[in-house]
């Protein structure tokens, strides 16, 4: 596949801050000001019952279809250090880890993106045999973050070397001793 053929999913999109209405944007620029905005915004409106969980449902896949298939078109880079990326086991919210899966394979690193609800112990296997150099999972609701913290400790129990592990959290997740 040609690499240069992926910069054409920049999108060319009209913002209100841009000096000419078709300023050039990258991904990135879309996927953090514009699209997390309009969820965030959209997700303020379902809590309020202003929007049905129909509307929210059809906006999100739109989101997320267009996000996966310029994931999917990025050309992977099949060599070096993998990284693992996906959801707490039971998490459904993957928009977030998507982005950072899609964000990273475009600056050239080997990402597994592994979707929602990774199951741990398929996940502990992966890890043994692949020996990925980061596994990042995304919580949202604090029995999520309980399950990851779960996934954190079984890899600290594997035989060097363990990869690096990493959580994130929405905002609005707090997390307790
Ligand atoms: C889309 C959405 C859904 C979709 C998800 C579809 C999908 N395939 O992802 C669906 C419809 C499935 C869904 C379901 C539910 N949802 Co919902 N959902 C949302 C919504 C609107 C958008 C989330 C999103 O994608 N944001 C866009 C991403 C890019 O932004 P972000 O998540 O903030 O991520 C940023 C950072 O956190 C970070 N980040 C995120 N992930 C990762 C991962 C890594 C590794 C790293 C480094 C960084 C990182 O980077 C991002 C960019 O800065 C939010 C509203 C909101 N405020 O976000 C509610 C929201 C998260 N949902 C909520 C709820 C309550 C639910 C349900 C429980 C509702 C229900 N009663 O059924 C269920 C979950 C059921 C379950 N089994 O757990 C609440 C959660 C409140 C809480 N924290 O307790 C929210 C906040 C809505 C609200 N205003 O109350 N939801």
């Amino acid at each position: 596949m040609d690499p240069q053929s992926t910069s054409n999913l920049d999108t060319r999109i009209s913002l209100p801050n841009a000096s000419t209405p078709k300023e050039h944007v990258q991904v990135e620029e879309v996927c953090l000001h514009l699209l997390q905005a309009t969820l965030f915004h959209i997700g303020m409106l379902w809590a309020e019952k202003r929007l049905s969980v129909a509307v929210e449902h059809f906006a999100t896949n739109i989101i997320r279809t267009r996000l996966t298939h310029i994931f999917d078109t990025t050309p992977n880079k099949q060599e070096g250090v993998i990284i693992f990326i996906g959801c707490a086991p039971q998490e459904p919210h993957e928009i977030g880890a998507l982005m950072l899966a899609l964000f990273w394979r475009r600056i050239g690193l080997n990402i597994v993106y592994l979707g929602q609800m990774v199951e741990i112990h398929s996940l502990l296997q992966e890890v043994v045999q692949r020996r990925p150099w980061v596994v990042c999972l995304s919580a949202m609701t604090r029995p999520r973050v309980k399950d990851v913290a779960r996934v954190a400790r079984e890899i600290a129990k594997l035989d060097l070397p363990r990869p690096i592990f990493s959580l994130a959290v929405v905002p609005s997740v707090k997390i307790q001793n």
